[in-house]
């Protein structure tokens, strides 16, 4: 209860912040794009990680005066990257289920691209199977609209949902995330090298580009770059940032 009175002061207070995490070529080590991860600094709670707070920003609608304050504040950022870096990097966000199926959603981006001044291939939303696997009319429109919009769709966590394949041939989607699980133990697992493996296959075969995700260490971005991963984030190559110490990184990393 004290959680949603102090988040929903939160945004006029200032106390949200993006962190930013690089995502590389995989083969050529560069930059291609970052991964926006909201964190929120409370004078009473301290530093609040979004798996503590998204559920109930999702559960009481927040999410939605959230979520447009992520989305606002990415294109700001990569608007930056570009002006003061010289660096056209695309943005990831996550948008939750209930953002997604907000009646204002398409509108809300339309703006948040034209106050960054932003080309739409700029964004690229992260969503969950979770969402996909509603199977709503209304979702497929959503994302049918996005993606005529020239905006980039990606699924997230690729693999840990009910993964009902049908949708990758039926939906717009850019890129496929796999879920950090996979990344973790596949020099050590053979079952995860064969999946990792097999997802790279499939999505390549279905035009999409691979992120792989949670990559920590130099012998798993090898593995990957011998598979033929298009790209990768994780601690190995940086961990999420702030704005700035992001740019700083941009500076010698870019
Ligand atoms: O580092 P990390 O703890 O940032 O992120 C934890 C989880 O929170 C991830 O699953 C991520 O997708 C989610 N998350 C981070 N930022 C956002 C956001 O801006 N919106 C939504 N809906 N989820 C987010
Ligand atoms: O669910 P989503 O993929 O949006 O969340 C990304 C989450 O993964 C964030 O919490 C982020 O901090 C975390 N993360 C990013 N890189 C790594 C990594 O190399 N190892 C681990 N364990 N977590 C990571
Ligand atoms: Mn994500
Ligand atoms: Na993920």
């Amino acid at each position: 209860l004290q959680m949603e009175s102090l988040m929903r002061k939160a945004l006029e207070q200032g106390e949200f912040e993006l962190f930013f995490q690089p995502i590389v070529d995989t083969t050529s080590g560069r930059v291609m794009a970052a991964e926006a991860l909201l964190r929120w600094n409370n004078p009473v709670l301290g530093l609040v990680m979004p798996d503590r707070f998204i559920p109930l920003a999702e559960e009481t609608g927040l999410i939605l005066t959230i979520g447009e304050w992520v989305i606002n504040e990415a294109l700001l950022e990569a608007a930056h990257w570009r002006r003061e870096i010289g660096l056209e990097l695309q943005v990831a966000v996550n948008v939750s289920p209930r953002q997604f199926r907000d009646a204002g959603f398409l509108d809300r981006i339309s703006r948040a691209l034209e106050a960054a001044n932003m080309p739409a291939d700029t964004l690229e939303l992260e969503v969950t199977e979770r969402l996909i696997l509603d199977n709503s009319i209304e979702t497929a429109d959503i994302l049918k609209q996005l993606d005529q919009r020239g905006i980039r769709l990606s699924v997230d966590d690729f693999g840990t949902g009910y993964s009902a394949l049908s949708y990758l041939k039926s939906y717009p989607f850019n890129t496929l995330k796999i879920d950090k699980s996979f990344v973790h133990d596949v020099l050590k697992e053979a079952e995860d090298a064969s999946l990792v493996r097999a997802i790279i296959n499939m999505a390549h075969s279905l035009g999409l580009r691979v992120i792989a995700e949670g990559v920590e260490e130099e012998a798993q971005s090898h593995f990957l770059q011998t598979e033929g991963c298009d790209c990768s984030q994780g601690f190995f190559y940086g961990r999420p940032m702030s704005s700035q110490a992001f740019s700083h990184w941009l500076q010698t990393n870019g």
